[in-house]
């Protein structure tokens, strides 16, 4: 038995991930909880050093289930493992049971595990602006910033998973076994962000929708030339990946009187995709970037707002990012994704 056993950990599926990695280094920084790093990839040696364990494996699995209840005391789940939208198109039944399906693993896994501790398990869970799903590109110009309560028709089946998820989330901190005669202990702190696409100088995303951002800019930085798959014109909300992982840390750390609602939008800037050409251009000029638009990809972002209303997230838990669109680009993203290729 090694010395992580027992411990209060904080448990992050999708470890290897974009977010996993900068949630890592933040929480091994902080030094409060023993992290346990779960993916069904290696974590990278980076990330794993900075983990008191490891686990390669599914949140399908039940033996993996049942070895994370038997041997950790999990207070705080961060729960990332995800199919995004544009793969989950492909396969949409893996993605149900991945999104959803994996999701309710974990709900239960961290009830269970309150029932033996004692005090709720706080699980973080990372929603979407897919959870939108505006009529078409003409009627989402017109719109303002989208509230977290409108549009709620996802047209992807990863839109619709996250979704449903939300709601178990409020199910499994508000509602479970209504009808028990005992009361339970614990119980789940279910706190959940709608995510804007993410932009990391770190890591590439993959599967998703919002990914010919990251992809324009990394594809630049290595002088390579990058066809985007949406349209010129195209906008919806991004943030830089430290500033996701802060909003995360703050949530998490929100004194529990001043939430007001279990799921909150959150963004930072909504550049449109020739403007974020506009900005790679001007770092990296010689590089080419075209548009060549997939019809069926470019409705899926239609489909997404253009902007969301956080105000919630401002007013609850003083949410605000630290990088607008200047400073995401020119302190954080171009410098330190030149530096990586430049290597
Ligand atoms: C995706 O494009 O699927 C994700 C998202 C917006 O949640 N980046």
């Amino acid at each position: 038995m090694s010395d992580h056993i027992r411990r209060p950990a904080t448990l992050i599926t999708g470890a290897n991930g974009e977010m996993g990695h900068g949630l890592i280094e933040q929480l091994a920084k902080e030094g409060e909880h023993a992290i346990i790093g779960l993916d069904v990839h290696p974590l990278d040696d980076v990330i794993a050093e900075k983990c008191a364990a490891t686990i390669t494996g599914d949140i399908l699995e039940p033996r993996l289930l049942e070895r994370l209840q038997s041997e950790y005391e999990i207070h705080t789940v961060y729960h990332l493992a995800a199919l995004l939208s544009t793969r989950a198109e492909f396969t949409p039944e893996a993605a149900h049971r991945v999104n959803v399906e994996g999701t309710m693993n974990l709900l239960k896994l961290a009830i269970e595990q309150s029932r033996w501790h004692g005090a709720p398990v706080r699980f973080m869970f990372p929603s979407s602006i897919a959870v939108y799903g505006l009529p078409d590109g003409k009627e989402k110009r017109k719109l303002g910033r989208i509230r977290e309560e409108e549009y709620n028709f996802p047209t992807t089946m990863y839109g619709c998973n996250k979704m449903y998820c939300e709601h178990l989330g409020r199910y499994y901190s508000q509602h479970y076994r209504q009808l028990a005669a005992d009361t339970l202990i614990g119980g789940i702190d279910f706190r959940c962000i709608r995510f804007p696409g993410l932009i990391s100088a770190v890591t590439l995303p993959s599967g998703g929708t919002s990914d010919y951002a990251p992809e324009m800019l990394h594809a630049a930085a290595q002088g390579k030339p990058y066809s985007c798959f949406v349209r010129e014109d195209v906008r919806i909300p991004f943030m830089a990946m430290p500033d996701a992982i802060k909003a995360l840390l703050l949530l998490h750390e929100a004194p529990r009187e001043k939430l007001t609602r279990s799921v909150y939008n959150i963004t930072s800037f909504n550049p449109s995709a020739g403007e974020i050409r506009a900005i790679a251009l001007k770092a990296f000029p010689s590089v080419d970037i075209r548009f060549s638009p997939d019809d069926k990809r470019q409705a899926i972002v239609d489909s997404w707002p253009a902007d969301v209303d956080d105000s919630s997230a401002r007013r609850d838990w003083s949410w605000s990012p630290d990088l607008d669109l200047d400073a995401a680009f020119q302190e954080y993203l171009i410098p330190e994704i030149h530096q990586r290729y430049s290597r």
